[in-house]
């Protein structure tokens, strides 16, 4: 089977199918898309405009949590939803709360239609600053049973949140403890740290 994933450096939403086919040891090979070809040639592959997108054998898939899924389910090996019906159903609501709610409305295409006169240096702020209210928010629900987000073992509710915190911090936001702790225990997993993809922290 080949696979090809198309990302984009910084790209938060690659990082996670990154980290993923990491961990799980399936190998790929990695196109960067440029932002211009992100608005032009690329729209051939995903039309939705945004990465990352996989392709399996030449069939195109796209958006985050569906890739990961496929992930999970065309390939035996540690599982990242957990086993549990009920943990996985957990794992899926840290995930959709990360992707839909903090992501989305932070999303450069995004800011760009809504607030257009805003200056970079205001859209960065602005996007550090949803992620870390959205983040408290999550706070009270996770870590509840291990050092792991969701239940005793390492899941994709990790990788969600250890790389929108990260992108909090990339946009200039103040570290929050709670989550640099979270952070440093991933990397303090050998498995888990050898599969983060490359660090712009
Ligand atoms: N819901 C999508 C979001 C994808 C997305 O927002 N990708 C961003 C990078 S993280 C992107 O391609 N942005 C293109 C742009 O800003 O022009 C997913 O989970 O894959």
């Amino acid at each position: 089977m080949e696979l090809v994933l198309y990302s984009a450096a910084g790209s938060n939403s690659s990082e996670r199918v990154e980290w993923a086919l990491n961990y799980k040891g399936i190998s790929y090979n990695r196109v960067e898309v440029t932002s211009q070809e992100l608005q032009t040639s690329y729209l051939a592959i995903n039309p939705f405009g945004y990465v990352p997108s996989l392709s399996v054998d030449g069939v195109v898939l796209s958006e985050s949590m569906a890739i990961i899924e496929y992930i999970e389910e065309a390939f035996d090996g540690r599982t990242l939803l957990g086993n549990e019906p009920l943990v996985r159903a957990d794992v899926r609501r840290v995930c959709e709360f990360v992707n839909s709610t903090i992501h989305s409305p932070q999303n450069r295409t995004v800011l760009r239609f809504f607030r257009p006169e805003l200056e970079e240096d205001s859209k960065r702020a602005l996007r550090g600053e949803w992620i870390t209210r959205s983040l408290d928010k999550l706070r009270p629900s996770i870590c509840l049973d291990s050092r792991f987000a969701i239940g005793r073992q390492f899941t994709l509710a990790d990788i969600f949140i250890a790389s929108i915190y990260k992108k909090a911090l990339q946009h200039g936001s103040a570290p929050i403890s709670f989550y640099d702790s979270h952070l440093n225990n991933l990397r303090g997993i050998e498995r888990i740290a050898n599969a983060e993809p490359t660090r712009l922290d």
